[in-house]
């Protein structure tokens, strides 16, 4: 689908199309809709020469191969605050800005974060369950090994989203304390510069780090077993945050009592291992995923390049791609 004037800038918006980026594009902008990978490689040359900016959705990827494709291409923006599906370093090399969409999200996974926490320690999907396949009725629900009181959260990450969850957690009296590389400002959490002695310390982690290289794995098998017995993980993150065979390993034999999941290594095919643990509750991947929160994703995607085009500095630069002279 193609929106032709010479007079405007060339957009791509690349991935699933959206009614409020397109509309929200469609005035300032000719804009070029591309679904998917194999679209974008059959994009006609001349377009694809005039292309200045890309909007880019989460789920596709934004790699050196996809920008290489747009010698003119000024700024990607992209969907979720993760960008791990963007190369940030060929952006920064190539004078590409990245946008991300932080803060509009933060308080809607957060709110989600918590609910998985609380129901895989208290197995709410399994009571509904329960009560839907009419069990109820020959008895009560087993009371569940697992509770929110006395436990000590370490939290995997403690920036904008982890920040949120720490406060949900403060009102819900649990203690918290966090791992990251460098002490969160401003925050007043007890800081573990190592994960493995912090998982020593606590019986429950949440994980709410950005994916890429440098946080591939971080949470080993190593990790998961100083958890403990009682040990319950959650991962809000990306699934590439976590070995994932070494987790259903661990779930396996009970070394961890449970784990929360909204996030996997290969999204959106989960292990059929993973699926029939019964010590698991699993999401797909909808830590953000109400209308509000995603309209306003979807609405700054659409006023980064608003202002980038207007000769305004974008509203959120990632910090690998910093603009410089506006
Ligand atoms: P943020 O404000 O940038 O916070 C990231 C936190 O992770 C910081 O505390 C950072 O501290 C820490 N971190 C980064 N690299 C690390 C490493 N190698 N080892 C240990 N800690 C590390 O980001 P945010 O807005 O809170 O979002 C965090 C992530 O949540 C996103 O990137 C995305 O992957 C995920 N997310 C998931 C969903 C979902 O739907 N499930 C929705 C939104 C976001 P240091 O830099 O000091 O290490
Ligand atoms: C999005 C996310 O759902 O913002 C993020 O980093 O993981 C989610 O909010 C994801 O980007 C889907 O495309």
């Amino acid at each position: 689908m193609m929106t032709k004037n010479p007079e405007k800038p060339d957009i791509l918006v690349y991935g699933q199309p959206k009614a409020l980026v397109t509309s929200g594009l469609g005035g300032a902008f000719a804009t070029h809709a591309v679904e998917t990978r194999a679209d974008l490689d059959r994009i006609n040359p001349a377009i694809a020469a005039r292309i200045r900016g890309v909007a880019v959705n989460g789920l596709v990827s934004a790699d050196k191969a996809m920008m290489a494709l747009f010698p003119k291409l000024e700024i990607v923006s992209s969907f979720g605050v993760g960008y791990d599906h963007v190369d940030s370093a060929y952006a920064r090399d190539h004078g590409i800005i990245v946008t991300n969409t932080p803060d509009v999200l933060t308080e809607e996974v957060a709110d989600t974060a918590l609910g998985l926490l609380i129901a895989t320690l208290r197995e709410l999907p399994a009571a509904d369950r329960f009560v839907r396949s009419g069990q109820w009725a020959k008895g009560n629900y087993p009371l569940t090994a697992g509770s929110l009181r006395g436990r000590i959260v370490g939290m995997v990450g403690m920036g904008r989203i982890g920040q949120a969850i720490a406060r949900r957690l403060d009102a819900s009296l649990v203690p918290v304390v966090y791992h990251s590389r460098h002490p969160a400002a401003g925050v007043s959490y007890k800081h573990f510069p190592n994960l493995v002695e912090m998982a020593r310390a606590v019986d429950t982690l949440i994980i709410i780090t950005p994916g890429g290289a440098s946080t591939n794995k971080l949470v080993n098998a190593e990790v998961i077993d100083a958890l403990g017995p009682a040990g319950v993980l959650i991962n809000v993150a990306r699934g590439s945050v976590v070995d994932e065979p070494a987790l259903i390993a661990a779930l396996k034999a009970r070394r961890i009592m449970a784990a929360g999941l909204d996030v996997f290594a290969n999204e959106p095919n989960v292990p059929e291992e993973l699926r029939a643990l019964p010590n698991t509750v699993l999401l797909p991947h909808v830590g953000s995923a109400s209308v509000a929160t995603r309209n306003a994703m979807d609405q700054l995607v659409v006023d980064n390049l608003l202002a980038w085009f207007a000769g305004k500095p974008p509203l959120t630069p990632i910090p690998e791609t910093p603009v410089k002279g506006r």
